[in-house]
């Protein structure tokens, strides 16, 4: 694979081979714990992501391994720049502003995969629990600190988290703050597949171009579909706005754009009521 880097930021990488991007949270020094900074750069690459009609599949990763060897995906909100109200920027402005990442990823009509080496911790935990999809290398750990280090995420990161492992087992993860290996993740459906650490990102780009040769409208529609079961109103805005898209397509849609045009009354009557 030939990546092309897209765009120059300070905290994470950017590339696009084909119709995969790739986002890589550049911070290995700290476990790729994120600042506002580097929240704000995630976004715009996904935001670019999803404007791009040629990107099917983000993956999201973490670089790594750092000098001391270890691996990490994320180690969640960066703890020196914690201040009273969240996280704070150079602006001196305290933010939470993961949290509109987490809807972004979930809510982009492409398929993100999480690509986990090594630590999945904190709010790098939910980030990988909101993509599509997770493959783990053999070397990922997963698990909640809020607790522990005196916060916590009561949105996607604890209500769907017991969608995906269920009630019980996310409340261990809470209430317990354990870490969890590759293979106990597998057994309790948090990731999809594991593979040793050096095929991670080949796997993803395997799975990646799988997904890509299927049809675009019918992985927008699923992924809508599985957020509507979730998300309450936000999700059925995203189901019923791909409904919108598709009647724009046809031509029972585009006569009433049309009439209108025309100054005329539009014309339905070749369309039939369908039982
Ligand atoms: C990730 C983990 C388990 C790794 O442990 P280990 O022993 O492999 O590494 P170490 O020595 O702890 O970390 C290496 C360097 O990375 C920094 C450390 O301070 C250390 O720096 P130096 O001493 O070498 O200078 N580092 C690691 N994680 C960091 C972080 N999150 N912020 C700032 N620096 C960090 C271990 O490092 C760990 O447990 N990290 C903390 C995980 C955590 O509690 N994250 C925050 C959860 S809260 C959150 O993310 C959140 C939320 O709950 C709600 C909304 C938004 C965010």
């Amino acid at each position: 694979v030939e990546w092309q880097s897209v765009k120059t930021y300070e905290d994470i990488l950017y590339h696009k081979w084909g119709g995969i991007a790739k986002i890589t949270i550049n911070r290995p020094h700290k476990r790729n714990a994120f600042r506002p900074k580097t929240v704000f750069e995630l976004y715009d690459a996904f935001c670019d992501a999803r404007e791009d009609a040629r990107i099917g599949v983000v993956l999201l990763t973490g670089a790594g391994p750092h000098s001391d060897g270890k691996y990490a995906f994320c180690s969640g909100g960066d703890q020196t720049v914690r201040g009273q109200a969240g996280y704070i920027g150079d602006d001196g402005v305290p933010r939470l502003n993961v949290l509109d990442l987490q809807k972004l990823i979930r809510s982009i009509p492409k398929v993100v995969i999480a690509l986990v080496a090594g630590y999945a911790v904190g709010g790098g935990h939910v980030l990988h629990l909101v993509c599509d999809l997770t493959l783990a290398a053999d070397n990922a750990i997963f698990g909640q600190t809020g607790p522990k280090v005196g916060s916590f995420d009561g949105g996607f990161g604890s209500s769907y988290l017991a969608r995906v492992v269920g009630q019980k087992k996310a409340r261990e993860i809470w209430f317990l703050c354990r870490q969890y290996n590759a293979q106990q993740a597998l057994e309790m459906g948090l990731v999809n597949h594991v593979v040793p650490v050096e095929e991670l990102e080949q796997e993803g780009v395997k799975w990646s171009l799988e997904i890509l040769e299927k049809s675009p409208l019918a992985i927008r529609c699923l992924k809508s579909a599985f957020n509507a079961d979730c998300d309450g109103q936000a999700g059925l805005q995203e189901l019923a706005g791909n409904a919108t898209l598709l009647y724009y397509m046809t031509a029972e849609g585009a006569e009433g754009k049309q009439a209108f045009l025309e100054k005329r009354p539009p014309d339905f009557s070749q369309y039939p009521w369908l039982p």
